[in-house]
């Protein structure tokens, strides 16, 4: 029997792991990596269970579209038939997108669907997992998991957090969904000591809108700093990630007050239906919706394609910066 190579941390002081028996890299991703080029990781969660059919498949192949236009790769990762994969192809995104019987996996489901077989969309948590594995530095994506409201009851807090404070990776979004419970979320990240770095601003983005209403722990104002503060994050033998909160372009975003009072309707309603867990996420932001005529799905896109810009920008400084 082969002897499965295991590998059980990556650390940048060690040989760049290239494949273990049990997840896959591509060929292009690898190369890539080798060469010193930049790469952004890309979530599959977004295209399983975030966005709705047959805008999810598009989203997800227009994504890559625009890092590969902007000058880097694109690694988008997922379990594919039971195999973690770190740079999946168009013909696995697609067959994922259009797949009703596969998971969603958090860091906890990858070893579970690798057992069984099954495909899986990642999340965050997951993918930065994943990513890191594989040697990325940077990876994009809408928005992040949190605390939800109700959490003192029912201790409803997304992976993703203790996902960001043990995995260290560049994150960039638009800050936690706002359906979340936001002051929670970044109280919970202050005593992760993972970093919520406003891109140009002083205020934590609310996903659809720039203003979550909350501060942001630190400001850089360019993607060389927020390359420098890795290195130095990690020089420091700091072991988080940087969470990076771009906010969504004016132009894009909704109004505040009509989506308060949406997302209000919305959780009665979650609470009403007796949904919780997992389904919680994709109930709320199906039922945001369709309350918005499908606006909140345009303002979706448009942060997760202005968030990619920005991680190929940094993913640029990471390899060329110094310091
Ligand atoms: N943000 C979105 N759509 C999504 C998600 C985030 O706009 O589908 C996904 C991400 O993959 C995130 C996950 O990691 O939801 C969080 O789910 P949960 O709350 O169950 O941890
Ligand atoms: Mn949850």
């Amino acid at each position: 029997m082969k002897q499965p190579r295991i590998v059980l941390a990556w650390h940048p002081s060690l040989e760049r792991p290239l494949m273990t028996d049990f997840f896959s890299v591509s060929t292009e991703v690898r190369e890539a990596l080798a060469a010193g080029q930049p790469v952004v990781a890309l979530e599959s969660t977004i295209f399983t269970h975030g966005l709705p059919r047959p805008r999810n498949l598009e989203v997800a192949l227009e994504g890559e579209a625009v890092i590969r236009a902007a000058g880097a790769l694109p690694a988008t990762i997922g379990v594919f038939r039971g195999v973690p994969t770190v740079g999946l192809s168009a013909a696995q995104i697609e067959e994922m997108a259009n797949d009703d019987s596969l998971i969603k996996a958090a860091t906890r489901e990858l070893a579970y669907a690798s057992v069984t077989g099954v495909s899986a969309g990642t999340t965050i948590a997951a993918t930065a997992f994943l990513a890191r594995a594989a040697g990325i530095d940077v990876f994009s994506t809408g928005g992040l998991g949190g605390v939800h409201h109700g959490a003192e009851t029912s201790f409803d807090e997304s992976a993703d957090l203790a996902g960001m404070a043990n995995t260290s990776i560049v994150l960039v979004s638009s800050g936690a969904k706002a359906i979340l419970d936001i002051a929670k979320t970044l109280e919970r990240f202050e005593s992760l000591g993972v970093p919520v770095i406003g891109y140009r601003t002083n205020r934590y983005p609310g996903f659809y809108v720039a203003d979550s209403g909350y501060a942001v722990s630190a400001r850089l104002d360019s993607p060389q700093q927020i390359a420098q503060m890795l290195r130095r994050h990690r020089g420091l033998g700091a072991a988080s990630g940087l969470l990076i909160a771009n906010p969504i372009p004016a132009a894009d975003s909704l109004d505040s007050e009509e989506l308060d009072i949406i997302i209000q309707r919305a959780w009665h309603d979650l609470e009403r239906d007796g949904v919780s867990g997992q389904r919680a996420t994709p109930y709320l932001l199906d039922y945001i919706r369709r309350a918005t005529d499908g606006r909140s799905l345009d303002a979706n896109v448009a942060l997760y394609l202005n968030n990619i810009r920005l991680a190929v920008q940094i993913a640029k400084s990471l390899v060329g910066a110094q310091g």
